[in-house]
C-alpha cells in the first residue's frame, strides 16, 4: 500500500530517483492510480474522478504552501517547446532560486534527463495511455523528486492542449505555451486551456518571418477568452523574451493561492 496516499499499487509510473552514476538504467516502478475506469464516457463518472482530483490537489497545494515552494504548472501543446523553455531557465535563472521539475509524459525519461543536463533535479511521471498528469500522480512525484523550501517547482504538463486544463495539480500558477507555428488560432479552438492559464508564452517568435502567424490576433483572440491573460512572446532556442518570463516569475504577478 502506498503512503502517500494509501492507495494500491500499480499505475501511477514514476521513475525512481537516479542516483548519480546510474542515470541510464531509472527502473520505473508502477503505482496504482484509481482512474482507469473513468475515461470520460459518463458525466457523472467524470465528475467523480475530477473531485478525487481535487482532493489530492488541495493536499499538493497546502504541502507546497507549506514549505515556500512555488509550483507551476506548464501546459501545451507536443513540441511548443515547454523543456526548451524549462532548460534555458535552469541555466540562465537557476541561480537565483532552486529549480526542480516533474516531467510528464506518455512514455521515456528523454524530458527529465535533458532537465537533468540542464542541472536541476527532475523526475519523470509516465503516463502509458494517458494524456496528462493528475493530482494524484504528482503527489507521487513530489514524494520522489522532494523540491526543497523555499524554491520553484515545474510541473511539464502532457503535451495535449485539452485535458490538462481540467486537472488542478495543487500548482499556484498555470503556464500555456503556444508556439508560432500552430497558429495564432488556438485560443479560438482550445479556449478552456486560455481561460484556465494565469500567463501565456507565445514561443519561437525566432521564426516569425518564415510562418503565417498574426500575433495581435493570437493576443486578441485569448484576451477574448480570459481578459486577466498575461501575455510574454518569446524564444527558448534564441533566449529572446526569457527575461519577461523571469521577471513574471519572480514577481508572483499570477492569483493569489488555491482555486483555478
Ligand atoms: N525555432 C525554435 N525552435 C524551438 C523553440 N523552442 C523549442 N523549439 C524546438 O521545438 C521542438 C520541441 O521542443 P520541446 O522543448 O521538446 O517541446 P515540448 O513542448 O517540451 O514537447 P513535448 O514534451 O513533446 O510536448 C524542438 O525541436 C526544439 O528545439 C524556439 O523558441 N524556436
Ligand atoms: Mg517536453
Ligand atoms: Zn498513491
Ligand atoms: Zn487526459
Amino acid at each position: 500500500m502506498c503512503t502517500t496516499c494509501g492507495c494500491g499499487s500499480d499505475e501511477v509510473r514514476i521513475e525512481k530517483t537516479p542516483v548519480p552514476d546510474d542515470q541510464a538504467h531509472a527502473h520505473y516502478h508502477h503505482l496504482h492510480h484509481d482512474e482507469s475506469g473513468a475515461h470520460g464516457r459518463i458525466v457523472s463518472l467524470e465528475q467523480d474522478v475530477l473531485a478525487k482530483n481535487q482532493l489530492f490537489a488541495e493536499r499538493n497545494r497546502g504541502w507546497l504552501e507549506g514549505r515556500g515552494v512555488l509550483a507551476v504548472n506548464m501546459m501545451s501543446s507536443p513540441g511548443a517547446g515547454k523543456t526548451t523553455i524549462l532548460e534555458r531557465t535552469i541555466r540562465e535563472w537557476g541561480g537565483s532560486i532552486p529549480i526542480s521539475v516533474l516531467e510528464g509524459d506518455q512514455a521515456t525519461s528523454a524530458d527529465a534527463d535533458r532537465i537533468r543536463a540542464a542541472g536541476a533535479s527532475a523526475v519523470q511521471i509516465n503516463t502509458g495511455t494517458g494524456c496528462h498528469l493528475d493530482a494524484h500522480m504528482v503527489a507521487h512525484g513530489i514524494e520522489r523528486l522532494k523540491p526543497p523550501r523555499d524554491s520553484v517547482l515545474m510541473i511539464e504538463n502532457v503535451g495535449n492542449l485539452v485535458c490538462p486544463a481540467l486537472f488542478d495539480l495543487g500548482e499556484r500558477a498555470r503556464v500555456v505555451v503556444a508556439s508560432v507555428t500552430e497558429g495564432d488560432d488556438k485560443p479560438l479552438k482550445y479556449p478552456h486551456m486560455f481561460r484556465v492559464a494565469d500567463l501565456l508564452l507565445i514561443n519561437k517568435i525566432d521564426l516569425l518571418p518564415y510562418v503565417q502567424f498574426d500575433m495581435e490576433r493570437c493576443k486578441a483572440l485569448a484576451r477574448e477568452v480570459n481578459p486577466r491573460l498575461e501575455i510574454l512572446p518569446l524564444s527558448g532556442q534564441t533566449g529572446d523574451g526569457m527575461q519577461d518570463w523571469y521577471r513574471w516569475l519572480a514577481s508572483g504577478r499570477f492569483a493569489p493561492a488555491p482555486g483555478h
